[in-house]
């Protein structure tokens, strides 16, 4: 038999997909997946969002004019199969890589990445500033659609944007991605909201046979205009209020449609192209579709690492051969021990249980942790609300997501001195994920906030003490921000030790030079330190443990010995560790060469951890050479 031309060879552009015919979708599709499948199981990334949307990213760019059409991926992490249809394919295989491409969409990569993303929900509203341009710069036949998940709607932004587009009345193509999954399962009722629409089989039929009957028409005419009309009509007394969700928001509801039907999601597409006014079309999807042990664990395939794409057998990574814990399982089996003892505490996550390991806290202790959805500013708020009444909330958020909820750690938490413990997972450089996820402001916007505790521990041990002395009666607001990763000891469940608030300690004593860290640095101080002292360099190293309140006996016994002084952070140097230690220095009336080494006033792109480190300059090589040319030896 002659083997099936590839057509994904061929498709160097939409453009090319363009001249297919509608049949030859589903086999375009087939090689896509084939193509995802393949390049993920040896070069890592998120991998099921990117397989459900395959019908869905074909469909689209063959039915809308891409680049004219500004096409908006919600995250972006789902965006690998546009990448590949945009000119991407042969640059595939550096995804997330080093000087590579990014695994988001990008404005700068390509003109068909109509909108930088990474965090979630932002799609509507940029989609409809898209749509106002378009209005203002009078361009009528430049369509504007966007790509949304149901994990990412339950994002407050998402809804901000839908209340804004149904007032301007702009032409605005929503599509809610629905596979009924965030990273894991989602929740909340929006979440239940969308299964009540999806299962309604009435509802499902009549959709159904409405879009048939729209089929038969010739483009959307009077007639076909009158159709839309009356069906919506009909939809609101079938439906009752189950559509009136966004209906409300003066969107037209379409769907639920199957969203791996790719000649029926086209068909429809081409549909709703001509339909003017907010729109929301409703998609079902599987995760992971078409790799089977993708579709069976979703959660462990959203971004699997390498696996074997026979098996489906997913590596472990090295460390976890060393048997070092991540720092998230640290922080996992730490707050369920810590719950134990003491019953105020409760666990919240905004839609990270399996990524910060509060999911084992929710499986042991189902009542007393929290997945409140992607709703970082909620999370927040949520737990004042808890510490308000007592309760002692863990409030673990990534640092990068952190970034959204400022106005509440400031607003609902510090002004009232709540004891809220945040749990900043992820802080400090992320690696492959790049500049949207890099954790590396949270030292800089914690520390200027009046009440708050800000803390950074070295290791996995310091962390599981911070988070015992966090929790104890007395205490504020309490930051503990610790990296993404493995940690260094095997051994790492000691006995609870009380760390003192705001005191850091030395971990080698030296006479030339001064190095202080905090956090994750410090291991590559300690072996930076160990470097010079084959040099002769007698070099001392402080873990500062606290940047606020910063150890000030600590720096006073520092600046009186040392005249030269390097300050190590895995953040942003302005605004950060550094700059905390040059103003204490500067207000007591020293005077040191210091040298800040951190992340410079730029964003950091994608990469490894240690080319990233190596890049800013503040691995164990950079704090060797710094402390070189300080000493100029
Ligand atoms: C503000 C923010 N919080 C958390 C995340 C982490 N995150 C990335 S994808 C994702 C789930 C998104 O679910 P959905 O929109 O349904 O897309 P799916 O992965 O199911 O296709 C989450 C929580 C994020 N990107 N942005």
């Amino acid at each position: 038999m002659e083997e099936a031309k590839k057509l994904l060879n061929e498709i160097n552009e939409p453009a090319d997909l363009r001249e297919l015919a509608v049949e030859e979708l589903p086999q375009v599709c087939s090689e896509l997946r084939d193509f995802i499948i393949d390049v993920l199981s040896s070069n890592p990334g998120h991998f099921g969002a990117s397989l459900g949307v395959v019908e869905l990213t074909v469909a689209l760019h063959y039915v809308y004019n891409t680049p004219y059409d500004q096409l908006i991926w919600d995250v972006g992490h789902q965006a690998y199969g546009h990448k590949i249809l945009t000119g991407r394919r042969d640059i595939f295989e550096t995804n997330r890589k080093y000087k590579g491409i990014s695994g988001f969409p990008k404005r700068s990569e390509s003109e068909y990445d109509a909108f930088g993303v990474g965090h979630s929900s932002t799609s509507i509203s940029a989609a409809l500033g898209m749509s106002v341009a378009a209005k203002l710069n009078n361009e009528p036949n430049r369509k504007i659609v966007a790509v949304i998940g149901d994990g990412a709607m339950t994002g407050g932004l998402a809804f901000e944007g839908l209340n804004n587009a149904g007032v301007e009345n702009s032409d605005l193509l929503v599509i809610l991605n629905d596979n009924n999954m965030s990273i894991d399962p989602n929740v909340g009722g929006i979440h239940q909201y969308l299964l009540n629409i999806s299962k309604s089989q009435t509802y499902n039929r009549f959709k159904r046979e409405v879009w048939e009957g729209l089929g038969r028409l010739n483009g959307f005419g009077p007639r076909a205009r009158r159709l839309v009309q009356k069906t919506e009509h009909a939809f609101k007394n079938i439906l009752l209020k189950q559509s009136n969700l966004f209906e409300a928001f003066n969107f037209r509801y379409f769907g639920p449609v199957d969203g791996h039907d790719v000649v029926y999601l086209a068909k429809v597409l081409r549909d709703l192209k001509d339909i003017p006014g907010p729109k929301l079309l409703h998609i079902l999807t599987q995760k992971g579709k078409g790799f089977k042990q993708a579709e069976i664990n979703q959660t462990r395939f959203h971004a699997p690492g390498r696996f074997d794409k026979s098996t489906g057998e997913i590596y472990s990574c090295e460390c976890e051969i060393e048997k070092a814990p991540k720092f998230q399982n640290v922080f996992g089996e730490t707050i369920v021990e810590l719950a134990e003892q003491n019953d105020k505490i409760v666990g919240v996550t905004p839609a990270m249980p399996t990524g910060c390991s509060l999911n084992i806290m929710m499986e042991k202790m189902p009542g007393r942790a929290f997945d409140v959805g992607i709703a970082e500013q909620h999370a927040v708020t949520f737990s004042a609300g808890l510490a308000a009444r007592g309760m002692i909330p863990f409030c673990n958020i990534y640092s990068t997501f952190m970034q959204r909820a400022y106005d509440q750690v400031v607003h609902d938490v510090a002004i009232q001195n709540l004891h809220v413990v945040f749990c900043l997972d992820r802080g400090g450089l992320v690696g492959e994920d790049g500049a949207t996820h890099h954790g590396v402001f949270d030292l800089a916007f914690m520390r200027n906030i009046p009440n708050m505790v800000v803390s950074a521990p070295m290791d996995e041990i310091d962390l599981r003490n911070l988070m015992y002395t966090a929790q104890l009666e007395g205490n504020g607001p309490f930051s503990i921000r610790y990296p993404r990763g493995c940690g260094i000891y095997a051994n790492w469940k000691k006995p609870f030790q009380k760390i003192e608030i705001g005191k850091g300690r030395i971990i080698a004593e030296g006479n030339d030079i001064a190095i202080l860290t905090i956090g994750k640095p410090g291991i590559f101080a300690k072996r930076a330190v160990k470097k010079l002292q084959k040099e002769n360099i007698s070099a001392a190293h402080y873990d500062m443990r606290f940047i606020k309140p910063l150890d000030e006996d600590l720096l006073h016994s520092v600046f009186k010995k040392f005249n030269t002084v390097i300050t190590v952070e895995d953040g942003v140097i302005k605004g950060g560790f550094g700059s905390a230690v040059a103003e204490f220095m500067v207000e007591n009336g020293y005077s040191a060469k210091l040298k800040f080494l951190g992340v410079p006033d730029a964003f950091v792109e994608q990469g490894s951890l240690d080319e990233l480190y190596r890049e800013c300059g503040f691995d164990m090589v950079g704090i060797y050479k710094s402390a070189l040319e300080m000493l100029e030896k």
